[in-house]
């Protein structure tokens, strides 16, 4: 068997001699890290019974039931972050630009806990992030370097707390898998350079929703459920889990489409997912897996932010499907 690679070992031969590779990569450490310690308390189910409580009565910053245990993910990785080169995070759980490090030149957006609605039900759940590079000098605000297309993005990933605690991490450099080692504790590299299959069969919506959706939607899934008779030639099949990073895995692990889109209920136009911190990252996750990710209309890297929390609908996945998808749009 070859040499196992440690995601330290990956970060340090990714980062060379580069003091601005350096800071990226110590972000990305301390938010796995900090993803090790969610995992626990994730871990821990009903034993934390405390941590799935909604949290109050006041939505978070995205207008979503808090949990106790969305407000205890951010903080683990906020004060990880505080021994790194980052100036400020984005966060789902606050309305604002948190202040991390004066000297920071990066800037991190997280959804702290997605899919926090499942955490009673034993389903995985993860840690999404974005890194983007801050310059003050070129930046008027904190907020600038945030609110920028996702295509400036230098890294991003998701950690998924399911069976195995998983990192998916692009630097721009392909998308590599990194499965936690329960007897060690290290992260090793488990698949490099991933590669989403082009084609597939596979997708994944919730479906009853299809009331609320527009024409273009409700003709794909039309010609999706007609299979072999209709217009596409062949079956297709459906998985849903309800939470984003256990979908986004299965596809980076055997292909498939994600939609959530923009549909007609009060505060749904856009869709459900945030752009900044769960669409940019996962697009540009599966960019760099030979994938396609679009609101249907427009590449996801492409669309300038109006909003910190702001919404997207969001199709991701295999390229090929998701360029069927937004033919019929
Ligand atoms: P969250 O960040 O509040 O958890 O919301 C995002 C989640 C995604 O993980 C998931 O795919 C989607 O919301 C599920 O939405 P729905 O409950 O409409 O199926
Ligand atoms: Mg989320």
């Amino acid at each position: 068997m070859s040499e196992s690679v440690t995601l330290q070992t990956y970060l340090d031969r990714w980062a060379g001699g580069d003091a601005g590779k350096a800071a990226v990569a110590a972000a990305v450490k301390a938010i796995a890290e900090a993803g090790v310690g969610i995992a626990d308390l994730v871990a821990r189910g009903p034993l934390e019974e405390g941590l799935a409580k909604i949290r109050g009565v006041d939505p978070n910053a995205g207008g979503d039931a808090q949990k106790e245990l969305d407000v205890v993910a951010e903080e683990r990785i906020l004060a990880a972050l505080k021994t790194t080169p980052v100036a400020f995070l984005a966060s789902e759980e606050s309305e604002d630009l948190i202040p991390v490090n004066p000297a920071g030149r990066l800037v991190v957006a997280v959804d702290p806990l997605d899919g926090s609605s499942n955490i009673d039900t034993n389903v995985s759940v993860g840690t999404i992030y974005s890194i983007l590079p801050y310059d003050p000098a070129a930046h008027a605000s904190p907020k600038d370097a945030v609110m920028r297309p996702g295509r400036h993005q230098v890294a991003a990933g998701f950690l998924a707390y399911g069976p195995a605690t998983i990192l998916v991490a692009t630097f721009g450099e392909g998308t590599h898998v990194f499965v936690q080692d329960r007897r060690t504790g290290e992260f090793l590299l488990a698949r490099a350079h991933v590669e989403i299959p082009a084609e597939t069969k596979e997708y994944g919506v919730n479906q009853s929703n299809v009331r609320h959706w527009d024409a273009p939607m409700k003709g794909y899934i039309e010609d999706c459920l007609a299979g072999k008779e209709g217009p596409r030639g062949k079956d297709f099949n459906m998985r849903w889990v309800g939470s984003m990073v256990a979908d986004a895995f299965r596809i980076f692990t055997r292909g498939g489409v994600y939609l959530y889109p923009g549909d007609r209920r009060k505060g749904y136009a856009d869709g459900r997912l945030r752009l900044i911190y769960e669409a940019n990252p996962v697009a540009f996750l599966t960019e760099q897996a030979k994938g396609g990710a679009t609101d249907g209309k427009t590449r996801i890297l492409d669309i300038a932010p109006h909003h910190i929390h702001q919404r997207i609908p969001l199709v991701f996945g295999s390229k090929a499907e998701v360029e069927q998808i937004a033919s019929y749009y």
